[in-house]
Parts: structure tokens; C-alpha cells; sequence
């Protein structure tokens, strides 16, 4: 590099060490740049792509060019560091025009064909990287030659390899330039979050901080001097912890970070400092045998390239502890802040920061004796000075500005050179423990906007858009109180009328006959749908939504963290009545209560879309002219548009365990007029117990946002729309991919609840029908559960004649680390698959339909590929474990599997609105068949069919006898139909008269059947118990 440096002129360097120099005609000046003066000038000396670039585009030209000095120079003089590395890393076009989630989500060829070959590849990896939890995103740098998951190359590969250099050669050896080819990993991130918008930025801040990476708090930009406290972007951060007072109790906390009041204590550097400050702090914030890289310093891959922008970011972590007071470091929650760069150059961060802290530290090597920066600041945290120096050079300038500082020997930290880093780790440590101990300043993010609005820093949520859609998401949220009440009061359309509305469909299926009757009732209760006024909720929720551009997205968002924060409160508080009902009492009514009472509690932004739906709906029946009906024409398209924006939107509505059909397939009319014509749709869907992890698996794998349970439990299926790029197409042979979340499935809450086996049937056996994959989540403590609901969905295959399709499925299994999982587990697996060949076969003899023999004849799997085990979330103890590697591997190599088994796929993709009819042939396929769904499986439901049998064979049987007898006849009346009854009556019957014993036994036989007709089906466990008496009974006949 250095030798082109001396060029005038454009190089060009191609692949493999070809470079091409195309002298600049015209220009008179040669500029010749001494290489020392370039250290902070790196700037703008960089190659630069020479491509235009494609905004829309992810894969920018790998080829880059040298600009000359006077670029450079210019650069640095005009402050346009910024620009300059934007333009290197290919960024530039979304310094303006920003980054968006959907194009962060897109399905590009990268995804399965990965490897760094450029600077402008940078910035994408680490994105990529972050998405997926992927605790390197930040770090290494290697050849580039490897996956994109292995490695995460920072530094870009050179062309001419020295280290396969054979000669002696002490320039290079003593050369350290190659630091300049290199990115800092703090300049990525701060040009990743300068080029992206406020949800962008909010999904890299709260997976960095699931990586247990720090976050920024103030973000600069270097060319226009300004920075931003990123209170929105952080606030999505939801942290849990147990401070040292509930560790009796086994309580913890659960909180939106940026609102809670914590203490913070900051870092900051006076000068030139030879410690690294971020280091010592990351080896503050661990436990030494969890070393964890929270912030980046200058002894990881690339921390020591130079900073070209990230000089004035604060960056924060925060410390929580787990109540462990073995383990915790900290007893109480802590906030960490880390300023990058000399405090002299970055006033109005060091401001902020001692406005705001409970303690600032400033570490330097060389004091000055005339800094006034230390004692001008307007202080409100405590000042600690830490020295890395000896005695002589710093003496009296320490006293000086000690004594006016008013410190005291407790403020003051000198590493001596006799102290190693543990030693002065534990000093720190001892510090700011007192700190917190002591400090009543505590302050929220939220609160620190207006310490950021006195000193002229900007904050990220002033933008109009977010303060508008805030303050009417407030409006609608502000009115709740008791949530119950409240659905009634603004929601009503959904609740009772709905479900009256689910059973009167159902029944319209069974009987066709007296359709007219229903039809009657039906319109009836949209009747009273239309008859109430739309209420100010949903107004406003629908006058809100229609907002223009991001106002939308930010009013979404904000109602969904203000509903969170409001059911968090609630539902803490029932759980925890639920705990104790399930200690103390054995009343099983209480906790039936409590549990409805934990459903109704529920509120999210799907119960605002849910009534959207119903309300469109209702207003179908309405005249077309009605203008009640015509102002509620746009709704299907809103919804459309927010789903091609990749919101998740509710399929089935779990409490009602009903498709709002003609509101959903509108959507997707909707959703294909947006598209151009004919756009394909594969569709991947998860099914498994609830809880266990399936929609933070699906979040990672593809960047969608489904809601990771806290405590609510909401039941259903949402669907989101991620965009397939341009690139990959072809390959692919469809243009979106559509994810499906189940929730709620077999959860202990609703287990409770009635119709609890009828809800997870239809669902599971929904939504895999709609799938091309399924993923199968099987936690291996409910393994015998997600069975259960397989036999069922063989079941209900074999049985609908309509499906003609064989999903592919796949099994995940969560929480598997062990190397040796795939090896040992194949045992597993084969009694997996026989397990599953058994049901089918079972399945199949009932609905005979015995050319099934293989559960490979119904779904496509294969036992080898078909299993895949990804080891836990959690990289040791939460709440200061980052997010494990493995993890995060694990899912990105099932993410490619399932685009390769995507690819592979042999049917054609449905474009959207043939799987619009498919959606609703297959939900009326499902409804028909009433009968199976309402098992526990099909092994319960053969018991089910052979006890029917059995009775009737026997019945057969006694009529034959009773007319031989000619007895009984027209004379049996019995009633009773609790099977409880029956063992009870047949014992008293037993005793009676000789003579009349067949007659009775037929009356006892009667109610018998009849009981069991009645029986609710998933009880017939409990049935075929009681009828094990059936042989005494038999025994009384013979007699
Ligand atoms: N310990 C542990 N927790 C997990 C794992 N996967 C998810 N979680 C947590 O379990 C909770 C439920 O996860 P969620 O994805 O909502 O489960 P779902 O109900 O199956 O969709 C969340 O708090 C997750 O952070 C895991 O592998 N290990
Ligand atoms: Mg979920």
C-alpha cells in the first residue's frame, strides 16, 4: 500500500494482486503525504468502490480504488472522515436515505453463499452476524476464505500475502502498517447506526445487548460535530434481574431498561492513556473465569486500527445481577458508560456524562496542572482520578487540581506499576460498590433527554413522527386500567360475540340442513357487531395506523411496548397468585379461575388488529352503500401494506379457534394487488409446546419480530413476510417467504381451559398444511406432548381428502449441546421415526387408509437430515450471560438447510391468492372434521373407535339374547349418564331379584352407551377404565 501512495492518479486494484493505475490528467499538483502525519488522517486515503452503487442492492462491487492525498487531505480538513469511510465500506447511500428493517431481513444469496471480500462486504457481515445473536459479529479478523459463519473478517484480504514471503526481510517485519487496511470494529457499528433508521437501530441495540455487547448512548457524527443520545433505539432493551433483596424470595425484576432508575458510573480517558480503559472495564464487568469482551479495546482483532469515527461515542452496559452472592460482582443493578476518545476533545460529552453519572473515573497518564475541563464541569456525580504514572511527573498537578476538586485519598486510584490488573481491578471494583451503595443519583435513560437538551446534544426521539405516533399511541393506552373491563368496553366485537359467531359457523358446517336458522342468528349477532358505535380506541387505533410513512411504524411500536409494560405489571401479579394457589390449595376451581383470569388479562396490539377484523367483517353485511361500510373499505390494505412492511400479523385467532376468513383472505387480495402479479409465496412454519423457544428461534433465524413471551399467553398463529431478493429468486423459485408462529400449544395455562385438545389439533394441523416446512420444536422434557399432536395432524392428513400434500418437516431440538448429540442421539432418532411409522400405521388402519405405512408416506422427512440439535440460548447465568455461540451457529446452519430444502422443493410455490383459497379450503376441511381433533391422539382416539365396536358387538349380542327372551322390550328408561353413576347403580342393580337381572343389566347396558355417546371425547381414557367392569357386566348376562 504504502508505495502507491506517492501516485497521482486513481488505482485500481483487481483480484489477486492486478492493479490498474489510470493517471489523472490536468491535475498539476503532487501530493506527497508523510506516512506518520497519516495516523489520524486514515481517513480518506482508503480505496474507494468505483461501481454505482445499488441502494436497493446488498451486493455492492468488490472492486475498490486508491483515491489520491489531496482527497485525503481535503477529507480531513473539511471533516468529512464520515463520508470517507461511508464511501470505503459502501455505505454511503443510506447515510441519507436509511437502512430498513426489510432489507435488513431479505433473503439474499449471501445467506447461503457466504465470505468477506471487501470492505464494502463489512458492515453487511456484521449485520448479518448481529441478527443471528452471533457473539463474534464484532471481532476477528481472518482470510475471508471461510463461511461467513466461522469467520468474520474485519480486515479485508490482502493481495499480496506476506506471510508465505520465504526471504529475510526486516522491513516487513518491522512494519505495522497493516493495521491501516484494517476496519475498527467501533467505527462499524457507528456507521451502521448513522445509516439506519430508528427500528434498525432498535434491533441492533437489543441484540448487541443480548450479546452482552455495550450499546452507544451517544452516537456521534464526526462531520457535522452534533451527537444523539439513542434513547429510542434502546428502548426495546427489556432487561431481567434479582437484586440482592429478592434472592429470599426468588423474585426478579423485569424491566424496560431505559426506565429503570439506575446508577451509572462512567469512564472516561484525560489525554493519552496506556491502560486500556475498555479492557479493564470488561474485566470489571466479568467473573475471571467468564471473561466477556462487553466493550471493545484495542487488544482484540482489529481494536487497535485506528478510529476514523467513533471518537465521542459513549457507549453503556449495564450490570445486573442474578441474586447469586457468590457469583454477582455487583449486589445492585449497575449502569456502565465508556467515552471513546480524550474528554478535551469531547466537552459536551463529558458534560453529559458528569450530569448524569453517579461517578465518573478519569483515567490519564499526564496530568496538567492548569486542566480547568476537571474543574469547571458542573458536577453532580463524584470525580475519581486514575493515574497510570509514577510519582515524580505527576505530584503536584494531582495535588492541584485534587485539593480543588476537593478530593480526598478516596478518589484518587494510582496503578502503579507494582500493581497488576487484578489488584487494581478489585481497587476499582471496591469503588464503585461504595458508590452505589451510597449514591442516591439514579437516574432513567428517559430522564437523561433533558440533560441532553440542555447541552444541546440531540435526541433520537424528537423527530416528529416518533413524538406524534407517541403521543397517540398515549391516548389510547393512557384510558386502560383494568384490562378487563376495558376489552369490554373498547374491544367489544370480539370476545363473546365472536366466539358465539365460531360455534354458530361450526354448527353451520355439521348441519346443513338448518342453515336458514343459522344464517338467521348469524346475522344477528353482526347485527349488534354493526350496532356498536366504533369505539374511541379503535378511532383512534385505525386513524393511527392509516398515518402516513414511518409515523405508523412508530405508533406500532410504541403501543406494543406500552401494552407490554401494562401487562408485565398485570400478569407478574397473577402469576404469582397462581404460584401460590398452586402451593396452598387444591381447589382446582381457583386455579381454572386464575388461569381465565391470566387470558383475559392479555392485551396486545393483536387484540386491536383482532377487532379490526371483526368490524370489517361485520360491516360486510351491511349494504354496499352504507357509508358505515365504505369508510371501513381501506382497512384490508393497511393491514396488507404493514405485512409486506414485515409486521406479523394474527392468521388464527387462538381464543376464538377461528379464521376471521373473509378478513384474512381481503388481506391477502390486498397484499397481491401491492405486489406485481404473481408473486410466489413458500411458507415455513413452526409448531411446537409452548415456551420453548420457538418464536426466539424463528426472531433469530430470520429477523422477524414475533413476540417472545413475557408472561403472556396468548394462543394462535401469526404470519410475517420477509422479501426474497432479486438475486436469489430464481433459485428459489419464489419471491416471499412466509414465517408462521404457533402459539399457545399444549401451554399448562390453558390446558384448563375447555376445548383445550380440539384448539391445538385444528391448529397444528392448520398450519402444517399451509407449511412447504414445518419445524417441529421438541424440548426434551415434552417430547410426549408434541407427539400427541403429531398423530393427530397424521390423522387429520389421512383423513382430509382435500390435502393432497405432503409438508416437509423437520425436527429441532432445543437445548442440546453435546458434540456427540447427532452421534449418540441416532438411537433416538430411529425410535423417533418408528414411534411416528406406529402412529401413522394406527392413523391409517382407522381411516383405512393402510397403504400409509410410513410416517414418510404422509410428511416428507428423513431421519438423518431431518434433525437438527442446537445447544442452549445462554451462555452461562442469566442475566449477564450473553447469548452462546453455539447457539447461534446452530441456527444459522438450520437457516441454510431450510433455504436448500426450499430450494429443493419439487411442487410448484402457490402464488398469493391461490394460497389465499388454500388458506380457506383447508380451514373448512379442518372445521369438518369435528370428530378427530377433540383427542388427545389418535392412540386415544383408536381406544375411542374399538370401544364403539366392542359396545355394539355386545349390544348385537343382547338384543339377540333379549329377543330370544322376549324380554325388556320398550321398557328401558334409565337416565343416567355420569359414568360415576354406573359402577355404583350396576352394584345395586347386581343385588336385586334373580328374575328381573336381564332386564336390568339391559338398563344398565343402556345408559352405558348412552353415557358414552355423551362422553366428552378426551375423557375416554377415564371411560375405558370404568369399562374394564364391562366383563362383570358380561358375567351377569351369562348367568
Ligand atoms: N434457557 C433458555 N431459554 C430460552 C431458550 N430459548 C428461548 N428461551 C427463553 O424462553 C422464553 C420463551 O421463549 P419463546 O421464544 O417465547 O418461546 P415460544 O413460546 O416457544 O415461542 C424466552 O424468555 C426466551 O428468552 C433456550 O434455548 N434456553
Ligand atoms: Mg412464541
Amino acid at each position: 500500500m504504502k508505495n502507491y501512495k506517492t501516485l497521482l492518479g486513481l488505482i485500481f486494484r483487481l483480484n489477486q494482486g492486478t492493479v490498474l493505475y489510470i493517471p489523472l490528467q490536468g491535475i498539476g499538483i503532487m501530493c506527497i503525504v508523510e506516512m506518520e502525519n497519516l495516523e489520524n488522517k486514515k481517513g480518506a486515503e482508503e480505496k474507494r468502490p468505483t461501481t454505482a452503487k445499488d441502494v436497493s442492492s446488498r451486493g455492492p462491487s468488490c472492486m475498490e480504488a486508491l483515491t489520491t492525498q489531496s482527497k485525503a487531505q481535503d477529507d480531513y480538513k473539511n471533516g468529512r472522515q464520515l463520508k470517507s469511510l461511508l464511501e470505503d465500506v459502501d455505505l454511503e447511500p443510506y447515510y441519507t436515505k436509511k437502512l430498513s428493517l426489510d432489507q435488513v431481513r431479505e433473503i439474499i444469496k449471501k445467506t447461503i453463499t457466504a465470505g468477506c471480500k471487501c470492505k464494502a462486504d463489512v458492515p453487511w457481515h456484521v449485520l448479518d452476524k448481529l441478527m443471528i445473536f452471533n457473539a463474534t459479529a464484532r471481532n476477528t479478523d481472518d482470510d475471508g476464505s471461510k463461511d461467513l459463519i466461522i469467520s468474520f473478517p474485519l480486515e479485508v484480504p490482502k493481495c499480496d500475502d506476506k506471510s508465505a514471503s520465504t526471504d529475510l526481510d526486516f522491513e516487513d517485519l518491522f512494519d505495522s502498517s497493516n493495521t491501516d487496511d484494517m476496519l475498527n470494529p467501533l467505527d462499524i457499528i457507528t456507521a451502521l447506526f448513522l445509516c439506519s433508521d430508528g427500528f434498525v437501530q432498535q434491533e441492533m441495540a437489543r441484540k448487541m445487548s443480548m450479546c452482552q455487547f455495550s450499546v452507544p448512548l451517544l452516537l456521534p457524527n464526526c462531520d457535522t460535530n452534533q451527537c444523539t443520545l439513542m434513547l429510542w433505539a434502546m428502548r426495546d432493551i427489556v432487561k431481567k434481574y434479582r437484586p440482592q433483596s429478592l434472592s429470599e424470595s426468588k423474585g426478579f425484576i423485569e424491566d424496560r431498561i431505559v426506565l429503570s432508575e439506575l446508577p451509572m458510573i462512567s469512564f472516561v480517558r484525560l489525554g493519552e492513556c496506556s491502560l486500556s480503559k475498555s479492557e479493564i472495564l470488561n474485566k470489571l464487568l466479568s467473573n475471571s473465569p467468564q471473561y466477556h469482551d462487553t466493550f471493545v479495546h484495542r487488544n482484540m482483532e482489529c481494536g487497535n486500527s485506528p478510529r476514523r469515527i467513533s471518537n465521542g461515542l459513549i457507549e453503556i452496559t449495564w450490570y445486573l445481577p442474578g441474586g447469586n452472592t457468590n457469583i454477582d460482582i455487583f449486589s445492585q443493578p449497575v449502569a456502565v458508560a465508556n467515552l471513546r476518545g480524550d474528554i478535551a476533545s469531547f466537552e459536551a460529552q463529558y458534560s453529559f456524562l458528569c450530569q448524569t453519572s453517579a461517578a465518573v473515573f478519569v483515567f490519564f497518564d499526564h496530568l496538567d496542572a492548569e486542566c480547568s475541563l476537571l474543574t469547571n464541569q458542573n458536577h453532580k456525580a463524584q470525580i475519581f482520578l486514575v493515574g497510570n504514572c509514577d510519582r515524580k511527573s505527576n505530584e503536584d498537578a494531582l495535588k492541584k487540581v485534587a485539593t480543588e476538586l476537593g478530593l480526598t485519598n478516596n478518589n484518587i486510584i494510582i496503578k502503579t506499576k507494582q500493581k497488576n490488573d487484578a489488584d487494581f481491578i478489585k481497587i476499582v471494583r471496591k469503588k464503585v460498590r461504595k458508590v452505589i451503595r451510597r449514591s442516591d443519583m439514579k437516574v432513567t435513560i428517559e430522564q437523561m433527554a433533558d440533560v441532553a437538551h440542555g447541552l444541546g446534544i440531540l435526541v433520537d426521539e424528537d423527530s416528529p413522527e416518533c413524538q406524534i405516533a407517541k403521543t397517540n399511541a398515549e391516548a389510547i393506552t393512557a384510558e386502560i386500567q383494568d384490562i378487563l373491563k376495558y376489552k369490554d368496553a373498547q374491544l367489544p366485537c370480539q370476545d363473546q360475540i365472536w366466539k358465539e359467531l365460531t360455534r354458530l359457523k361450526l354448527e353451520e358446517f355439521q348441519l346443513q340442513n338448518v342453515q336458514s336458522q343459522l344464517q338467521l342468528q348469524k346475522k344477528e349477532l353482526q347485527k349488534k357487531q354493526n350496532s356498536y358505535d366504533m369505539s374511541t380506541a379503535m378511532t383512534c387505533f385505525i386513524n393511527a395506523i392509516s398515518s402516513p410513512g414511518t409515523e405508523r411504524f412508530y405508533f406500532l411500536k410504541w403501543m406494543r411496548m406500552n401494552l407490554d409494560n401494562l401487562s408485565r405489571i398485570k400478569l407478574s401479579e397473577l402469576q404469582e397468585k397462581y404460584q401460590e394457589k398452586c402451593k396452598n390449595s387444591e381447589n382446582k376451581e381457583e386455579i381454572k379461575e386464575i388461569d381465565r383470569q391470566i387470558s383475559n388479562s392479555s392485551l396486545g396490539i393483536e387484540h386491536f388488529f383482532r377487532e379490526m377484523g371483526q368490524i370489517y367483517e361485520a360491516s360486510l353485511s351491511l349494504p354496499q352503500t352504507d357509508p358505515a361500510r365504505q369508510q371501513l373499505q381501506h382497512l384490508p390494505k393497511l393491514c396488507a401494506e404493514l405485512l409486506l412492511d414485515g409486521f406479523p400479523l394474527e392468521l388464527v385467532d387462538g381464543d376464538a379457534s377461528n379464521i376471521p376468513l373473509r378478513w384474512v383472505s381481503d388481506v391477502l387480495s390486498q397484499l397481491s394487488d401491492l405486489v406485481s402479479p404473481n408473486r410466489k409465496i413458500r411458507v415455513v412454519t413452526v409448531l411446537g409446546v409452548q415456551g420453548t423457544g420457538k418464536s426466539t428461534l424463528l426472531n433469530t433465524m430470520f429477523g422477524v419480530q414475533f413476540a417472545v413471551s413475557s408472561g403472556r399467553c396468548t394462543r394462535g398463529a401469526f404470519m410475517s413476510l420477509i422479501k426474497i431478493n432479486e438475486d436469489i429468486k430464481n433459485v428459489l423459485n419464489c419471491d416471499f417467504m412466509l414465517i408462521i408462529d404457533t402459539e399457545g400449544l399444549k401451554s399448562p395455562e390453558l390446558a384448563q381451559l375447555d376445548n383445550s385438545y380440539e384448539h391445538d389439533n385444528e391448529l397444528a394441523t392448520l398450519v402444517v398444511g399451509l407449511s412447504d416446512i414445518t419445524i417441529v420444536n421438541v424440548a426434551m422434557e415434552n417430547s410426549t406432548e408434541m407427539k400427541d399432536i403429531l398423530q393427530i395432524v397424521v390423522h387429520a392428513f389421512l383423513r382430509m381428502k382435500e390435502v393432497g400434500k405432503k409438508p416437509k418437516c423437520v425436527f429441532v431440538h432445543q437445548n442440546v449441546s453435546d458434540v456427540s448429540a447427532h452421534e449418540k442421539n441416532s438411537r433416538d432418532r430411529k425410535l423417533l421415526l418408528e414411534q411416528l411409522n406406529e402412529m401413522t400405521q394406527a392413523a391409517a388402519k382407522m381411516e383405512k387408509k393402510e397403504e400409509n405405512k410410513s410416517f414418510t408416506d404422509v410428511m416428507e422427512y428423513s431421519p438423518d437430515t431431518g434433525n437438527w440439535y442446537i445447544p442452549g440460548l445462554w451462555n452461562g447465568n442469566p442475566p449477564m450471560a450473553p447469548v452462546s455461540i453455539g447457539y447461534s451457529e446452530a441456527v444459522y446452519e438450520l437457516k441454510k438447510h431450510i433455504i436448500q430444502l426450499l430450494r429443493n422443493c419439487e411442487s410448484s410455490a402457490n402464488d398469493i391468492l391461490e394460497y389465499k383459497e388454500w388458506v380457506k379450503s383447508l380451514w373448512t376441511a379442518v372445521k369438518h372434521e369435528n370428530f378427530i381433533f377433540s383427542f388427545k391422539n389418535s392412540l386415544v382416539a383408536d381406544s375411542y373407535t374399538k370401544l364403539f365396536t366392542e359396545i355394539n358387538k355386545w349390544k348385537w349380542e343382547f338384543k339377540r339374547e333379549t329377543r330370544i327372551s322376549n324380554f325388556g322390550r320398550g321398557e328401558i328408561k334409565s337416565e343416567t349418564s355420569d359414568l360415576n353413576e354406573f359402577p355404583r347403580s350396576f352394584k345395586s342393580e347386581a343385588s336385586t331379584d334373580q328374575k328381573n337381572k336381564k332386564h336390568k343389566a339391559n338398563n344398565i347396558f343402556i345408559s352405558v352407551s348412552r353415557f358414552l355417546r355423551t362422553l366428552l371425547p378426551h375423557r375416554v381414557s377415564h371411560a375405558c377404565k370404568s369399562l374394564s367392569q364391562k366383563k362383570s357386566v358380561k358375567m351377569l348376562f351369562h348367568h
